[in-house]
C-alpha cells in the first residue's frame, strides 16, 4: 500500500453497502435492540438506510421497560494522512440534554488515548426530531491511525419511548491539496 492521500478516507451512507467494517455492540446482546443498520428507515438524511439505535418491533428504545441500555458503533481503524474532518448527520428522538440519553463520539489515537469529539447537549445546534449536521476537525490526528466510535447510553430506564437516535452520511475526508503527507 502506498501512502497516497485519499480525499475520502471512509464514508457510509447506510443505503446499499452494509456496515463497511463497522462493529456494533449493544448491552441487550440483541441485533435488533440497539445500534443496527436500518435499511428502510422512515427517517433518513439520504434515503433510505441509516444507522439506528432502536428496536424495529416497538419503534422505540425502551428494550426492557424500566431498564437502561447502551451500545457502541465503532468504525474501522484508519490512517489520517492530512488535515481531516469527520462529518455526519444525527437525528434525536429521545430526551434532550447531556445527562439523559447520552450520545457522544470519541476517537482513540495511536497511543490508545480516547478523546471525546462531540457530545449531545454540548455542541450546538441542538434540536430534537430534526437532522443536525455535525462537523469535527481531525487535524490534530494527522499522521495517526485512529478509531472513531459512536456511543449511546440511556443512563436510566425513564423516557425511552422515542424513536431513538438516527445517524446518516458519515464521511471522514481529508485535504489532499497541500502535498503528500509526511512519511
Ligand atoms: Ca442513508
Ligand atoms: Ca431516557
Amino acid at each position: 500500500m502506498t501512502n497516497c492521500c485519499k480525499p475520502v478516507l471512509w464514508e457510509n451512507h447506510f443505503d446499499n453497502n452494509g456496515l463497511l467494517e463497522m462493529t456494533l455492540a449493544n448491552s441487550t446482546q440483541s441485533p435488533v435492540q440497539g445500534w443496527q443498520l436500518r435499511p428502510q428507515s422512515p427517517i433518513s438524511q439520504s434515503p433510505q438506510g441509516v444507522l439506528w439505535y432502536g428496536d424495529p418491533n416497538t419503534n422505540n428504545f425502551d428494550f426492557v421497560p424500566g431498564q437502561p441500555s447502551s451500545g457502541t458503533a465503532t468504525l474501522p481503524f484508519m490512517q489520517i494522512g492530512a488535515a481531516a474532518a469527520l462529518k455526519f448527520f444525527v437525528y434525536y428522538d429521545c430526551e434532550a440534554g447531556a445527562q439523559y440519553d447520552q450520545f457522544n463520539v470519541t476517537i482513540t489515537d495511536a497511543a490508545g488515548k480516547k478523546t471525546t469529539l462531540y457530545t449531545k447537549g454540548v455542541s450546538p445546534p441542538e434540536g430534537m426530531q430534526m437532522w443536525l449536521p455535525i462537523y469535527v476537525p481531525l487535524d490534530a490526528y494527522k499522521g495517526q491511525t485512529v478509531q472513531i466510535q459512536f456511543f449511546f447510553n440511556t443512563f436510566d430506564g425513564i423516557g425511552n419511548a422515542g424513536q431513538g437516535v438516527f445517524i446518516d452520511d458519515v464521511v471522514i475526508s481529508q485535504s489532499c491539496g497541500t502535498g503528500p503527507p509526511t512519511p
